[in-house]
């Protein structure tokens, strides 16, 4: 409200007010400014997780709850500016989990759409619609919206990962549903690898053909780390790096050249040594992973170091600076995709 408005009008207004309230009426002109802000003004803060520390949570976790019992074990990574909402940012999820040598994390499908990024350990898999794909450090795996998955960890060693999800804007849009399978796993219908070497080599199944088995779906699930950093390496030997990025390059559903999944965006990219990319902003709140080697974040006038497997969440508007003491490499997800097909992903370039 901006003009000043006279004792007896302001009291009068006040009863009013408390008069409404019980029918579920309230003015906007009370609250139209926290409504329609100039520019994002994100709840959200700027966190940053060691690795170590986590995982050691995780693992005295692992000691008192098996992941059958848990359904998923995971340690939520909550942000500290979104309290009680299991959220990272406004839209997405972020959460560590972790598989001990033996366990099953028990095969269900959901609305939500969920990214792996693995953070340690080797010869777990996660199986999408009965193919088993074998995760190593660095791997991307998807599980996109509805397909049955599970986890088994058949290695000798704990494995953990990242899972990033959309679990926000699914409540946001009232539309989870979710349901279990009456199996612990999903039989092994489809050979190991079967996904990527149909889809994983800029070819894909002719069309309308019976060997078109993912068809209408995502049909890529897992980008593994030699692949994606051996196309960042290149990327990085033939070119000058991006002033706002560094190197960078976006995961992409084979199937229509888009993001990975209809809600997530994700990418990786890689800063040479000295190099320190223009501060930028941009409406997609961004999780980030450091993959390899040292550096900082330059944010809200912290310098924030970061060191493999940290896990950094930068809210949306909020004027970045990356900069690598050492090659440093990225992985990164955030919301653009959907903001983009509502019109609303902007960014802002120093
Ligand atoms: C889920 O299904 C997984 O399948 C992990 O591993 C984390 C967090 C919330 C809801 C579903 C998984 C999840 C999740």
């Amino acid at each position: 409200m901006s003009a000043a408005l006279g004792n007896d009008a302001a009291s009068q207004l006040q009863a009013l007010y408390a008069e409404m309230q019980p029918r579920s009426l309230y003015p906007l002109w009370e609250v139209l400014g926290a409504l329609v802000t100039p520019e994002p003004r994100s709840p959200a803060r700027v966190h940053r997780w060691t690795y170590a520390d986590a995982r050691d949570y995780l693992l005295r976790a692992g000691d008192l709850i098996s992941a059958a019992q848990a359904e998923r074990r995971v340690l939520i990574m909550e942000n500290p500016g979104l309290p009680g909402t299991s959220s990272v940012t406004p839209s997405l999820y972020a959460g560590l989990q972790l598989i001990l040598p033996n366990e099953v994390a028990p095969c269900h499908r959901h609305a939500q759409c969920a990214l792996r990024f693995v953070m340690q350990g080797e010869g777990a898999f996660t199986a999408v619609d009965g193919e088993k794909a074998m995760m190593r450090p660095f791997d991307l795996v998807l599980t996109p919206g509805w397909q049955w998955h599970d986890h088994g960890n058949t290695s000798n060693e704990p494995m953990i990962w990242l899972d990033g999800l959309d679990i926000p804007t699914v409540l946001h849009f009232d539309a989870s549903f979710a349901e279990h399978l009456s199996a612990a796993a999903h039989p092994e219908t489809v050979p190991a690898g079967d996904t990527l070497r149909r889809y994983g080599r800029n070819m894909r199944p002719m069309r309308g053909t019976v060997s078109d088995r993912r068809q209408g779906r995502q049909p890529l699930f897992h980008y593994p780390y030699v692949e994606w950093r051996e196309s960042l390496l290149g990327l990085a030997r033939s070119g000058e790096p991006d002033p706002h990025f560094g190197h960078a390059l976006e995961f992409s559903n084979p199937a229509d050249g888009g993001a990975v999944m209809p809600t997530i965006s994700a990418h990786v990219r890689l800063l040479p040594a000295g190099f320190a990319t223009r501060p930028r902003a941009a409406t997609d709140g961004t999780v980030f992973v450091v993959v390899e080697g040292n550096g900082a974040a330059l944010v809200e006038g912290r310098t924030i170091p970061l060191s493999p497997r940290d896990v950094l969440v930068v809210p949306s508007w909020r004027e970045l600076v990356l900069q690598a003491d050492e090659d440093l490499v990225l992985f990164g997800y955030s919301d653009r995709v959907a903001q983009e097909k509502l019109g609303l992903f902007r960014e802002y370039r120093a």
